[in-house]
């Protein structure tokens, strides 16, 4: 299998994460991909190319072109506002305040763009999220010029992006932003499975309106978990997108018995969908020691459940999201994708 990957995402590397009322180092790490990139390279999966550059026009299919302009300036902003650590958003337009108007004032900004306040962003970010979803959109072309399957070894991740938020360590979203690049290049259908611990929010809101992509998610449940506010099971989509969203929310402890048996069910769905392409959404923080997640998948279960999804027969195209547990997230991502190839 093909993987494409960028060096460049090592320009994300922020100092700082908000994470219980501390900043500490980020979870969301340069040495994520690293570690990728030698798994990839010790098993002999495939050959390893970098992106093209495809421009600002596919990100603008997804993203508001305000917003996109906002992650191109925000840190530059900052800095002018003559902030001395990192860019994080502080206060929102909560219940009752103004949600439409964009303030000028970059502290407005971030608020008014961020979802969460984890997400630091830093110099450095917003070039690296360029050369993410270039990423993508490389690997989405191979599965275009006729290859069944590819890897797309994004990071900075981009399932939490919605048209006009950041957070949740995203930034633009690449699952997305690929996904409409099939749409846009002829297919009728696309399947997006989101199989990072966390709800794809970002996908989901997308999407929701719409019959030309299913998007199906199996994760934490949000009572309990990361993004909070998305992600339940009665949330199936809207008008015409009605019946195309399906998510599988699961609570702590879920292990391959129950997770496994939620992806077969997921799997039937996009079965009866009969999609073009199959666009995957690859966390691996399902698994047990992942620290910031309560899922209780090992390491053998990421293999298995490769099969599964290549047992669709549906063109895949895999693209990396989240999995925190660095020593063991080359080994567990890259199991998906030899469970895929049934080696
Ligand atoms: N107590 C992705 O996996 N904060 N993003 C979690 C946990 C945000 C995860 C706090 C987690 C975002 C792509
Ligand atoms: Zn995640």
């Amino acid at each position: 299998m093909l993987t494409v990957f960028s060096d460049q995402h090592a320009l994300r590397d922020a100092r700082t994460e908000l994470y219980g009322g501390e900043l500490v180092p980020p979870f969301e790490c340069p040495v994520r991909a690293q570690h990728i990139l030698e798994r990839v390279r010790e098993v002999d999966l495939g050959e390893v190319v970098a992106p093209r550059d495809f421009g600002i026009v596919p990100l603008t299919r997804i993203h508001d072109a305000d917003f996109i302009r906002f992650l191109e300036t925000c840190w530059d902003e900052w800095v002018a506002g003559g902030f001395r650590g990192e860019a994080i958003a502080t206060c929102w337009p909560a219940r009752g305040m103004q949600q439409q108007r964009v303030p000028r004032h970059i502290e407005g900004k971030l608020g008014h763009y961020a979802l969460a306040a984890e997400t630091s962003i830093s110099d450095g970010t917003w070039e690296a999220a360029r050369a993410s979803v270039n990423v993508a959109l490389t690997a989405q072309a191979a599965l275009a010029d006729g290859a069944r399957e590819a890897f797309a070894l994004c990071r900075p991740p981009g399932h939490h992006a919605a048209s006009d938020l950041f957070g949740g360590y995203c930034f633009i979203n690449n699952a997305a932003v690929a996904t409409q690049a099939f749409l846009d290049q002829g297919a009728t259908r696309v399947a997006l499975l989101d199989v990072d611990f966390h709800h794809g929010n970002g996908s989901q809101a997308i999407f929701y309106d719409r019959d030309d992509v299913l998007f199906v998610s199996l994760h934490g449940d949000p009572s309990e978990a990361f993004p909070h506010f998305l992600g339940y099971a009665d949330e199936t989509g809207r008008g015409k997108g009605e019946g195309f969203n399906r998510n599988y929310p699961m609570g702590p402890g879920t292990d391959y018995s129950t997770w496994g048996a939620a992806l077969a069910d997921a799997c039937g769905k996009i079965r009866d969908y009969g999609p073009d392409a199959l666009v995957v959404s690859l966390g691996v923080d399902t698994f047990e020691r992942d620290p910031i997640s309560f899922f209780k998948l090992k390491s053998d279960d990421f293999r298995r459940y490769g099969a599964t999804i290549a047992a669709l027969g549906v063109p895949t195209l895999f693209v990396m999201e989240g999995g925190y547990a660095v020593e063991e997230i080359g080994v567990n991502a890259v199991n998906v994708l030899e469970g895929y190839e049934g080696r």
